[in-house]
C-alpha cells in the first residue's frame, strides 16, 4: 500500500519537488496527498498544484497564538489521512502537543550535521567555527528543536574561500537525494522509529545515521 504523506512548507520547496520527481519516477511508494504552507506566497505551492496535489495555506498570523495554529495544522493533516508528515523547509516550530501526535511519523531535514547548529544560519556558523565538512541530516522530529534520531546524513565539504551561499547551494544539491531516499525507506517500511532508535532493515542506525558522501 502506498503512504499517505503530508508535506509542510514555508518557501521554495525544492526538497517538495525532489520528493514529487521521486514519486513520480516510482522510487517512493507514496502519495503526497496534501501540501500545506504557513506562507500564502510560497513558490512550493505552485509546484504542488503543477503535479496535481491538494494544497492549503494556513497562516499562522491568522492565529491567536501558536497552540491555536498548531492545532489548525494537525486537524488539516488528520483530515487527509496522513501517515508520515514530511516537514520540507517549514520555518514554525511546532509544540510538543503537535510532535507528539505524530510521533515516529514526522521527517524533518536540516542543513547541518546534526548534533551541530541547530535552529538558523546553519551555513555560517559552520563556516565561522573552521569547520572542515558540513552537510543536511534528515531526522525524526521530537519536541526538542533538531533533536530527534537521525536516519541520514550528508558530508560535504567547506572550502578555503567558502561563503555562506555557496555552502548553501552544495548542501542544497545534496539535500534533493537524502530527502527522497529516506521518504522511500520509511514507506517501504524499512525505516522505522521505535523509541527514540532507528532500524533500517531492522538493524540499528547509529546515532548519526546513514552516511552519504560527495
Ligand atoms: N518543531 C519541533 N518541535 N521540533 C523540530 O525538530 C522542528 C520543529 C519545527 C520545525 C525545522 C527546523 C530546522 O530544521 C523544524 C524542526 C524553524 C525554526 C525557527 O526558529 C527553527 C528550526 C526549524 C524551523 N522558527 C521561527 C519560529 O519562531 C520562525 C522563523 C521564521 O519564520 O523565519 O518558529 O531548522
Ligand atoms: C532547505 O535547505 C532546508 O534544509 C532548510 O530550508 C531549505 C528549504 O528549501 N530548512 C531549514 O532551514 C529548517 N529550519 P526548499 O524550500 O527549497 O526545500
Amino acid at each position: 500500500m502506498k503512504k499517505r504523506i503530508a508535506v509542510l512548507i514555508s518557501g521554495s520547496g525544492s526538497n517538495l519537488q525532489a520528493i514529487i520527481d521521486a514519486i513520480n519516477d516510482k522510487s517512493i511508494n507514496g502519495e503526497i496527498v496534501v501540501v500545506i504552507s504557513n506562507r500564502a506566497d510560497a513558490y512550493g505551492l505552485s509546484r504542488a498544484k503543477q503535479a496535481n496535489i491538494a494544497t492549503k495555506v494556513l497562516q499562522h498570523t491568522d492565529y491567536q497564538n501558536r497552540i491555536d495554529f498548531d492545532q489548525a495544522l494537525l486537524k488539516t493533516i488528520d483530515h487527509y489521512q496522513a501517515e508520515l508528515v514530511v516537514l520540507a523547509g517549514f520555518m514554525r516550530i511546532l509544540s510538543a502537543e503537535f510532535v507528539n501526535h505524530f510521533a515516529d511519523k514526522m521527517l524533518n531535514i536540516h542543513p547541518s550535521l546534526l548534533p551541530k547548529y541547530k535552529g538558523l544560519t546553519t551555513h555560517q556558523r559552520a563556516i565561522d567555527a573552521g569547520d572542515k565538512l558540513h552537510g543536511c541530516s534528515v531526522h525524526f522530529v521530537t519536541a526538542q528543536l533538531d533533536d530527534g534520531p537521525i536516519a541520514l546524513q550528508t558530508i560535504v565539504a567547506i572550502a578555503a574561500d567558502e561563503s555562506a551561499a555557496s555552502l548553501q547551494k552544495k548542501v542544497h544539491v545534496t539535500e534533493h537525494i537524502a530527502y527522497p531516499k529516506v521518504v522511500a525507506w520509511y514507506c517501504d517500511e524499512r525505516l522505522k522509529c521505535i523509541e527514540n532508535k532507528l532500524y533500517l532493515d531492522s538493524e540499528l542506525l547509529s546515532e548519526t545515521g546513514f552516511k552519504l558522501s560527495f
